[in-house]
């Protein structure tokens, strides 16, 4: 039989008092060796208690971010630019990043990441290591800077800032000379980690073409690791970076078991290696993590370490990455922006969309429309919790309180690996989408589960899944009840339940 979870959640049950005691029994890290030694028990209870790093967690509420790719392909109607055009070429005529930040703003977006450099190598800042920037284009006679101006509106704003700097760079031409260009790239990441304020994600792809010498081009990315931590601290660093990982695919949906826990993958891998204030920069090889299990049982039995390593999850609004305006009637609808909405935030992972302003420098008002309709349905849908006021079988609460953010630190802990809680609402309601949260800061843990509804007689089934993590939504064909219970059949330690909701989604 299932034992009762325990419930701590302030917002459900106000008239408790918690008793404030830290949980805490091992120590907590965002990544952990194991030993040769280790039984699958133990490794199992090490990953169960690998947690994220303060900015990890941070940037993981963020759950909502937006990308801009903005720069020459805009204006030659291209993916991929030769690193050959002629700067001239750059000429928004009604650029403003303050509409860009509005209309983000509006639609809920936290953080905007702005395409400093794509792979054409062209700058949206005057660069001074380099005449391929906007500095040789007629845009504001050349005194521009298209940096300045979305990082100033974005704290205008109160949106984070992020930057893109593509490390292949194929206007270079010590490209593929790889101690020069290194150089070269590290006084680009000075600049822009220095002159724009903070800076909350730097984004690196991994792409590496072949240099205008025919030489390959070896990234030092210890050393651009380096920069980015001495200059911007609280910055996470995505993809080719120990930080945050790409989820695999550029089309907005996620896997349904996303672990953030995953193996560190290196060969003779000691506790003595993992030394220094970001000790896995040093030991990290960046490499592409596609495959559809990166975090089972069966996955880490056999891994010499792991570590924190959550899923940003990239898609455009459109078909490609920049604005093409034959492509404004092919951006996705509401309808299709909230299915990925469920599919990636709703997945243990972090919504990265990018939306492409155009040849003027806006946003079109197609993408607008979207985004903005997409809102509207989430709002609406969001709206009312149905078990925020549901009472529930509270009698065996073990009264544990861990954050010292109160407003954020509550949680329903399990007794035991599985364990099940009912919610009885105050009235009977229909539903058909469904909210868990897990208490990360405690580490990822549960790794099955099931929804039912008490029909009069029995419970019925009518929803399930793997892993939870930081949050996962569920939609399913609309459900009448009153009584609720959720079932934890698997967990690698006691479930830490942050949240629990029951919605009707707004439209259907
Ligand atoms: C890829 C790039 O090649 C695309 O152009 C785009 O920037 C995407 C987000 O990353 O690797």
């Amino acid at each position: 039989m299932n034992k009762k979870i325990i419930f701590l959640f302030l917002f459900l049950l106000p008239a408790f008092n918690y008793i404030c005691q830290p949980v805490q029994t091992v120590p907590k890290n965002n990544f952990v060796a194991i030993s040769a030694d280790d039984k699958i028990e133990n490794i199992i209870f090490k990953a169960a208690n690998v947690v994220p790093t303060q900015q990890q967690y941070n940037w993981q509420k963020l759950e909502f971010i937006a990308f801009a790719h903005f720069g020459m392909n805009t204006f030659t109607d291209r993916e991929w630019g030769e690193g050959t055009e002629d700067p001239k070429l750059f000429n928004p005529s009604r650029f403003n990043a303050r509409q860009w930040t509005r209309i983000l703003k509006s639609a809920g977006v936290k953080m905007l990441i702005l395409t400093a450099k794509h792979h054409d190598g062209f700058c949206l800042w005057p660069s001074k290591y380099t005449e391929h920037s906007v500095k040789n284009s007629p845009w504001k006679n050349g005194s521009g800077d298209i940096v300045r101006e979305v990082s100033n509106a974005c704290r205008e704003a109160g949106l984070k800032f992020g930057i893109y700097l593509s490390p292949w760079d194929r206007n270079n031409k010590d490209y593929g000379d790889s101690p020069k260009y290194n150089e070269y790239f590290v006084n680009q990441l000075k600049e822009l980690l220095t002159n724009y304020g903070e800076i909350t994600e730097v984004w690196f792809d991994g792409a590496c073409g072949e240099g205008p010498n025919g030489k390959k081009q070896i990234y030092d990315w210890q050393a651009y690791y380096k920069v980015v931590r001495e200059l911007q601290p609280e910055a996470v660093i995505f993809g080719m970076a120990p930080d945050i990982r790409w989820v695999g695919t550029e089309s907005g949906y996620g896997r349904d078991t996303e672990w953030s826990v995953i193996p560190i993958g290196l060969k003779d891998l000691t506790p003595q290696m993992l030394t220094g204030k970001n000790p896995l920069d040093d030991i990290y090889q960046p490499k592409d993590v596609m495959g559809e299990d990166l975090g089972s049982r069966d996955k880490i039995k056999s891994a010499n370490g792991l570590f924190w390593y959550p899923a940003e999850t990239d898609v455009s609004i459109r078909p490609g990455w920049f604005y093409h305006s034959n492509q404004d009637k092919e951006v996705k609808s509401p309808g299709k922006l909230t299915d990925i909405y469920f599919n990636s935030a709703g997945k243990n992972g972090v919504l990265l969309l990018n939306i492409p302003p155009d040849k003027r420098g806006l946003i079109s008002k197609y993408d607008e429309k979207s985004l903005l309709g997409m809102k509207k349905i989430l709002d609406k849908t969001f709206k009312n919790n149905f078990a925020a006021l549901a009472k529930t079988d509270s009698s065996t609460m073990n009264k544990t309180f861990y954050s010292s953010d109160k407003s954020e630190g509550q949680y329903w802990l399990a007794e035991n690996d599985s364990a099940s809680i009912e919610f009885t609402l105050p009235e009977e309601k229909i539903f058909d989408a469904a909210m868990l949260k897990e208490e990360i800061r405690l580490g990822q843990r549960v790794e099955k589960f099931h929804l039912d509804y008490w029909d009069g007689k029995e419970w019925k089934n009518f929803s399930e899944g793997t892993t939870i993590g930081f949050k996962r939504l569920l939609r399913f064909s609309p459900v009448k009840a009153k009584k609720v219970r959720l079932v934890i059949q698997q967990s690698r330690l006691n479930a830490a339940i942050a949240d629990f909701g029951l919605f009707k989604m707004y439209g259907q």
